[in-house]
């Protein structure tokens, strides 16, 4: 399948004053879009042009360095416009979710510590991630466009910490924008449909 950019699933200036309409435009617009004119030229002739997105990510990794790094960002794109949602954040999660991250992460405010230290500890462009593996909830970093799928895992929450999701709004401030986001934009509703996909 060729790679296509969603639209946003809000308007542009939803997310403010958490995430300006102008992050969002160049974000959205520009980066995600160049993922995925990239990833489809890329595509062409990697004998991967049949497969899903999820299969064309953990099969060029580690194989097609350039097709990788555009499908997996195209992926990881895709859910984090999701992952987010105006008015979002807060404490009050889907029943299920919140018990698997109250025995498995030690507790809502435990793993917010985690996740927010696995976003400003990622040294360079990454995701934090909160990653369904092996029946159980973990807390997961990764470099440039990797994700918990070509490490055996199911990302059901990711932050984006390149800096152009944050340098707009928060210039070098990354552990602001993580609060902010964590706290204000997180849409669990999301979280729990793929935890509960995930874990079936
Ligand atoms: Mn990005």
């Amino acid at each position: 399948m060729s790679f296509s950019l969603p639209d946003l699933p809000y308007a542009y200036d939803a997310l403010a004053p958490y995430m300006s309409a102008e992050t969002l435009e160049f974000h959205h617009d520009k980066h995600h879009q160049a993922y995925v004119t990239n990833g489809n030229k890329l595509l062409e002739g990697s004998g991967l042009e049949g497969k899903s997105l999820e299969e064309i990510v953990k099969e060029s990794y580690g194989k097609n360095a350039g097709l990788f790094n555009n499908a997996g960002q195209h992926f990881n794109h895709i859910h984090f416009w999701k992952w987010m949602k105006p008015n979002g954040g807060g404490k009050s999660l889907p029943g299920k979710l919140q018990s698997a991250i109250d025995s498995d992460l030690g507790g809502f405010d435990k793993f917010r510590d985690d996740f927010l230290a696995a976003g400003a500890g990622q040294f360079g462009s990454g995701w934090a991630w909160l990653t369904f593996k092996d029946g159980k909830l973990e807390v997961t970093k990764t470099p440039n466009g990797e994700n918990p799928l070509v490490h055996g895992g199911t990302p059901l929450l990711g932050v984006d910490v390149w800096e152009h999701s944050y340098y707009i709004d928060y210039r070098n401030a990354r552990p602001k924008y993580l609060e902010a986001w964590f706290d204000s934009l997180v849409n669990w509703d999301y979280v729990a449909e793929l935890h509960e996909a995930a874990s079936k």
